[in-house]
């Protein structure tokens, strides 16, 4: 991508309204502007950070043998009568009346709507086990949105929800996707807890909340001094050894389960939340399929969210300095940026489109600050953008077909070939993304 042809509203101005490290480098980045209190439109840098996520999301959950399908954001109201939990929600649910005043709501989260259409379908023991899943914008109407993408009104949620012959399958399933939303999370650059919580308004006895680590997260977390080795790089452990562990939200948290020298606690921002939720929705529903010996049984069930859209904060939280982002390769909107210091020289004009059209042949996607700005701004975009390569080219330089390499995460820099700098980040791309 050309700057000069791109969309990038850079802001120059510390954004007031932002009281977090994520939200004021997402509008100062032109990631994201907002519409109305919690609501935002996705700008195209912003985006493709939105939809790397996805991808991730989409990539590990397909492995993990969950199968993707999409329902609409608005649903009838009677499926929540059905349910019980039309008044459950109160007012964070948002209701409104189409022409013929049939009253419709805006999906906080899809259950019901699940459950429906998995009936209409499901009638044998034979079609289980059986996880479906989506991606797709949510409404809250929350008393307090806040941090930007953080608690939004709308939002990108990944919801899964999985059915099963008994609770043992069910609780296997948990296991399978507590194991999945640690890859997912640890390919974003990031090392989640998992912490015992409350389930709320979804429902069910067991559930445990994704937690990543930063001062400025909403919630209290306790957990067993093992975690922080885990993310010190220091301990590998398996899931069951990670779910033997002690690990708490604040309403579940127990001092004396845990001897004192081991507790530790911090911030965390809640990045997924897993529930075995046993048969409350498919019983209040009337759902049954043919069991192996012909009687009717309830399915169990789970579900399973990811804050899409809180991701892309929550990885700005954990992955910056004060000069701008810093992307992990596997999110990053592009993978590269070339710095011209100046347009119109021959030497290095030609140098550049060299590193474009090489990169891009490499399989990667470049971004070339091809604009007259002055250099000193373009350096600032580059750092604030956090793109992990930066590629400058200068007139004495590019006259001997050299550039300057940078690498955003450690601010190291050296000066080599145009073959060199391509093969570089290529070959330095390839080791992170298996790592
Ligand atoms: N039905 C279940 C999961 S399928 C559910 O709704 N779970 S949830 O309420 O815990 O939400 C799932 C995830 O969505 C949360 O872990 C959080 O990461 C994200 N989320 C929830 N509320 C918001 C919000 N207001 N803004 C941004 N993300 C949110």
């Amino acid at each position: 991508m050309r700057l000069s042809q791109y969309f990038l509203p850079v802001l120059k101005e510390e954004p007031k309204e932002a009281q977090i490290v994520s939200h004021r480098f997402m509008l100062r980045a032109g990631m994201i502007h907002q519409e109305a209190a919690g609501i935002y439109s996705w700008l195209p840098l912003g985006l493709r950070v939105l939809q790397n996520i996805e991808n991730i999301v989409d990539d590990e959950l397909q492995k993990a043998g969950c199968v993707p399908v999409l329902m609409p954001t608005l649903q009838p109201t009677d499926l929540w009568k059905e349910s019980g939990r039309y008044d459950a929600l109160g007012k964070e649910m948002l209701r409104f009346n189409d022409r013929a005043e049939r009253e419709l709501l805006y999906s906080p989260t899809c259950e019901e709507m699940i459950v429906n259409l998995f009936s209409a379908y499901v009638k044998s023991y034979k079609q289980l086990p059986l996880n479906l899943y989506q991606i797709q914008w949510k409404f809250r109407d929350e008393v307090r949105p806040r941090f930007g993408v953080m608690r939004g009104r709308e939002f990108l949620m990944k919801d899964a929800y999985s059915f099963h012959v008994d609770v043992d399958d069910a609780k296997r399933e948990y296991a399978k996707m507590y194991d999945a939303y640690t890859a997912i999370f640890k390919r974003m650059g990031l090392t989640t807890i998992a912490v015992a919580a409350d389930s709320g308004a979804i429902g069910g006895n067991l559930s445990h909340e994704f937690q990543v680590i930063a001062d400025t997260g909403e919630s209290a977390v306790y957990y067993d001094a093992a975690f922080d080795e885990i993310r010190a790089g220091k301990l590998t452990l398996s899931g069951d050894e990670m779910r033997a562990l002690y690990a708490a939200a604040d309403e579940q948290h127990k001092p004396d389960a845990i001897p004192a020298d081991r507790l530790r606690t911090a911030r965390g921002i809640e990045v997924g939340h897993v529930f075995y939720l046993g048969q409350k929705y498919t019983q209040a529903m009337g759902v049954a399929v043919s069991g192996g010996d012909g009687a009717q049984v309830t399915p169990h069930m789970g579900c399973y969210g990811i804050g899409v859209s809180r991701l892309a904060g929550a990885i700005i939280e954990a992955s910056h300095d004060e000069n701008g982002i810093i992307w992990p390769e596997s999110v990053a909107p592009f993978d590269a940026g070339i710095i011209n210091l100046r347009m119109g020289d021959a030497a290095c004009d030609t140098v550049c489109e060299q590193i474009y059209s090489h990169l891009k042949t490499a399989g990667l996607s470049p971004l070339y600050d091809d604009t007259d700005k002055r250099g000193g701004e373009k350096f600032a975009t580059m750092d604030l953008i956090g793109l992990p390569w930066q590629i400058t080219v200068g007139p004495r330089s590019a006259a001997d077909g050299k550039v300057e390499l940078k690498y955003r995460r450690t601010g190291e820099k050296s000066e080599i070939s145009v073959e060199d700098a391509v093969a570089h980040i290529t070959g330095q791309r390839t080791k992170r993304l298996a790592a």
